[in-house]
């Protein structure tokens, strides 16, 4: 984000946000080096021995507390070291907007903890890799995973046994993160799909398949993919157009195509089993129909859709109406949550693209969510106007700081660009945008110029 000196006209350079990402890489691997360094021993001595009860506490196995943090259908860190023969405790909060537990594969687990709560898991001497998950079902399943494992070269404990970032290291990593906006990453989604017209049929070709996405710098999940981008390529059509979507399957597990919010025939509906076959490993499935509705729709899997929706497999897939608003242009904002994190267009602040407007445009922005959670997506200092909600017009328009948009709903808003400057546009239920550390996930920049 252009601080003041460098002025609200122009967009930092991607050097400036790169130098500046290493800072909060820097600081990070500093987090986890300090959080690996409190789990490890001082001594490996006397861990698990049968005199323990005669020893002093401190030739006893090693009492260590590490710090665990559940997020929306992540345990964060996912990976973490002791040293051998430690009485391991895990101190456990819930950052997420739902219930979640940290559990001990095949042991004791926390209370479920709602959103906010915290637990202390005791887990006892650690002799062997121990596998942690959240014990609420699917949600291991989504991404809530975690190894505790043993590592001799652990290096010698840290005076604390609990790591809480001082005021001054989240004052550093919380001022990184803003100044790498808008941080470089690998990969961008939402391009527009030209389709092949054959016989007056417009045809999109789409291939499902397994992807390493750059979510924030550094940051790479495990996530699935249409055309090798997230949010999917997007689907323009006209109503009366006549389409065929091509869905190649190179996924390792069955997937279908749904179009949500479009008018089609039943054959059509993209579900599984109900009104089609699976389309398998290594299949194509072809749906044809001709384009009966406008407006601000989605495509996206209809198979193990809590996972493979959040995962990537969505798109937008808009058709444009008789009166469109005239505007200086529009902006998809995509927001998804689960095993990608918090994110809009697939992508996590910093690395969120900011919008830039001249002062005096109209702005169109397609909200359109295809996560778990619901989303209040609030902009600073601007008033949005609401005028479409699921693709058809709302007879009165209305204005809001804050548009709520639940899983499945598109909404239109109009906005202007009264106002100079750079102002913050993002998820309002907090945990969707800020930590300790900083802002991720749901937080971009209108930017005024
Ligand atoms: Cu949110």
């Amino acid at each position: 984000m252009a601080d003041s000196s460098s002025g609200a006209h122009d967009s930092p350079t991607r050097e400036s946000g790169m130098s500046a990402m290493a800072g909060v890489i820097g600081a990070i691997l500093a987090v986890t080096a300090v959080l690996i360094a409190t789990a490890a021993l001082v001594s490996s001595k006397g861990g698990g021995t049968a005199d323990e009860g005669s020893k002093p506490a401190a030739v006893a196995a090693s009492a260590k507390t590490l710090e665990v943090e559940l997020g929306d259908l992540f345990i964060r860190p996912d990976s973490l070291s002791v040293a051998p023969g430690t009485d391991v405790t895990i101190s456990v909060t819930n950052h997420g907007g739902i219930p979640h537990d940290l559990s001990v594969k095949g042991g004791p687990k926390t209370p479920t903890l709602n959103p906010g709560e915290h637990a202390n898991l005791k887990v006892g001497v650690v002799n062997g890799r121990v596998d942690l998950l959240c014990s609420i079902p699917g949600h291991a399943e989504a991404g809530m995973k975690a190894a505790l494992a043993v590592s001799p070269t652990a290096g010698p404990a840290a005076a604390s046994s609990t790591h809480k970032m001082t005021a001054e290291e989240m004052d550093k990593s919380y001022m990184d993160g803003v100044k790498a906006f808008p941080a470089k990453t690998k990969g961008q989604g939402n391009v527009d799909l030209q389709p092949k017209i054959e016989n007056g049929v417009k045809v999109y070709d789409i291939t499902a398949a397994n992807i390493d996405w750059e979510v924030a710098p550094g940051d790479i999940r495990k996530g699935m993919a249409y055309n090798g981008m997230i949010p999917g390529p997007v689907i323009r059509a006209n109503v009366g157009d006549k389409v065929k979507i091509v869905l190649h399957n190179k996924l390792d597990e069955s997937t279908a195509m749904h179009f949500h919010g479009l008018v089609v025939p039943n054959s059509q509906d993209g579900v599984p089993g109900v009104t089609q076959p699976l389309v398998k490993p290594g299949e194509t499935f072809t749906y044809e129909f001709t384009v009966k509705n406008s407006g601000s729709h989605m495509y996206h899997s209809h198979m193990n859709g809590a996972l493979q929706i959040p995962s990537g497999l969505l798109g937008a897939f808009i058709v444009a109406g008789a009166d469109e608003p005239k505007v200086a242009r529009e902006e998809l904002m995509i927001l998804n949550d689960g095993p990608l994190g918090y994110t809009i267009n697939g992508k996590g602040f910093p690395a969120t693209a900011p919008i830039v407007a001249k002062q005096g445009e109209r702005i169109r922005v397609r909200y359109m969510n295809e996560g778990l959670q619901i989303h209040p997506m609030h902009l600073h200092g601007i008033v949005q106007t609401v005028f479409a909600k699921d693709g058809y017009p709302i007879p009165q328009p209305y204005k809001a700081d804050t548009v709520l948009v639940a899983p499945g709903e598109r909404v239109d808003v109009l906005i202007e660009a009264t106002d100079l400057g750079l102002w913050a546009f993002h998820c309002h239920i907090l945990t969707h945008a800020e930590s300790e550390a900083g802002m991720f996930g749901m937080v971009t920049v209108m930017i005024v110029q």
